[in-house]
């Protein structure tokens, strides 16, 4: 008697689909995780450290959130303990460790602050990418690397600069080059009276924070656009021409966030034009709900098209694939695993599909062969090819995973006060 699994695996070859070739291939395609879901974006840079400005907004106040970084390692590890494949980790500038330094500002960061999160890194296998903070700080009420205090600008501009040499130093020491993103909140909330001024402000920041020439070995610096956030409604600065015209013209990757176009633009198609052009990207999956609301990622429509893009770009090793999402309502580390797996499991889907047949029907001018193979691969049995890749990685199958959560919560974060 065969598996249930071999069984699906004769019916994909009938598509020409190579189970075995595609398990061997998800698994090694690289996640970066957000180390930000854990605490709602607060960082530790002092105790109570909250999330503030930057348009973006948490919701929620689920019991358990991790209390210190310490918490916050345990938390990811369990979060990536649930999930199959090869995994990265993106920190943000404000989740620095002050434990063994001196706290400074972020304009006076230096990687010795990181030392611990490179070495913890080390010891779970994990590589690390990184990203400058422009909000929840005092000198970021307002405009940020746009703003006309020359001051202000400095301060950020030179933050920049520290953020890419502590990059640089991940890369360098974890062998990988580190991915590192800016991204900032500058805009207006009403009708600007100048659209252009800030624009070039932010190029002139831009051009002095890139400044020193770091080799791409260690470091690859991307730039994320926005359409509008919470009191930037009327006008972003960075917007997606302005970044596009820069990494372009500057040889930058460009940040493509799933939450930072019109909500009925879709950022899949996107990636085969920007990749005509741009080197590398990097993607910020997330989920906007009627804004750039950052939920949980899910199975939907928009991650498959995403990951099926990605798929089909050929040209994975360009693509930096990145999380971007936070919820403090529900379970953050149930959100956090939940997003993960349901990331690994569109890129599994999409390697899944039988890219060539469709094709073929599309060359042959077949459109109604085209549709109707699309639409009846949707209910070939992927989740049983899930399974046996989380069999075979010895991670919880989805049957398990809200014991599992549930475990965790009982044991370790029920018990924070
Ligand atoms: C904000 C951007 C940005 C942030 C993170 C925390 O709209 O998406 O990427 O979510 O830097
Ligand atoms: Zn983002």
């Amino acid at each position: 008697m065969s598996t249930v699994y071999e069984q699906i695996q004769e019916k994909y070859a009938e598509y020409g689909i190579d189970t075995e070739a595609v398990i061997r291939t998800v698994d090694k395609i690289p996640v970066s995780v957000h180390c930000w879901q854990g605490d709602d974006v607060g960082g530790f840079e002092k105790a109570g450290s909250s999330l503030s400005g930057g348009g973006i907004q948490v919701t929620g106040s689920y019991p358990g959130k991790a209390r210190s970084i310490a918490e916050l390692r345990q938390d990811i590890e369990k979060a990536v303990s649930l999930t199959p494949g090869t995994h990265r980790i993106s920190l943000h500038a404000n989740y620095a460790d002050f434990e063994n330094t001196k706290p400074v500002d972020r304009d006076a960061l230096e990687p010795s602050a990181f030392q611990s999160w490179l070495d913890w890194a080390r010891s779970c296998g994990f590589h690390l990418d990184f990203n400058a903070t422009f909000f929840s700080h005092p000198k970021a009420q307002g405009l940020t690397l746009c703003s006309k205090d020359r001051g202000i600008r400095d301060f950020w501009i030179e933050h920049g600069k520290r953020c890419r040499t502590i990059g640089a130093f991940f890369g360098e020491k974890q062998k990988s080059p580190c991915i590192h993103n800016v991204w900032i909140a500058d805009g207006m909330k009403d009708i600007p009276a100048d659209r252009k001024v800030y624009r070039e402000i932010l190029c002139e920041s831009l051009d002095a924070l890139f400044s020193e020439n770091i080799s791409e070995a260690y470091l690859k610096d991307s730039i994320e656009s926005k359409l509008f956030g919470i009191g930037s409604e009327a006008y972003v600065a960075g917007s997606h021409e302005f970044y596009l015209g820069y990494a372009l013209t500057r040889n930058k990757l460009l940040t493509l966030d799933m939450g930072h176009f019109h909500p009925t633009e879709n950022v899949a198609d996107k990636i085969s034009s920007v990749m005509l052009f741009v080197k590398e990207i990097l993607l910020h999956l997330s989920r906007p709900m009627r804004w750039d609301s950052d939920h949980v990622i899910i199975l939907n429509d928009d991650l498959r098209l995403m990951c099926e893009e990605i798929v089909k770009s050929r040209k994975l090793e360009n693509i930096h694939i990145g999380l971007d999402f936070f919820d403090g309502s529900i379970n953050r580390i149930g959100a956090w695993a939940l997003g993960c797996r349901s990331a690994r499991k569109a890129l599994l889907c999409a390697l899944l599909l039988p890219h060539e047949k469709i094709a073929a029907y599309e060359d042959e001018g077949d459109f109604f062969a085209r549709l109707a193979l699309l639409e009846n691969v949707k209910s070939m049995p992927a989740g049983i090819v899930w399974d046996e890749y989380c069999r075979r990685s010895n991670i919880a199958p989805d049957s398990k995973l809200i014991d599992e959560i549930h475990t965790y919560e009982y044991n370790v974060t029920s018990k924070r006060g």
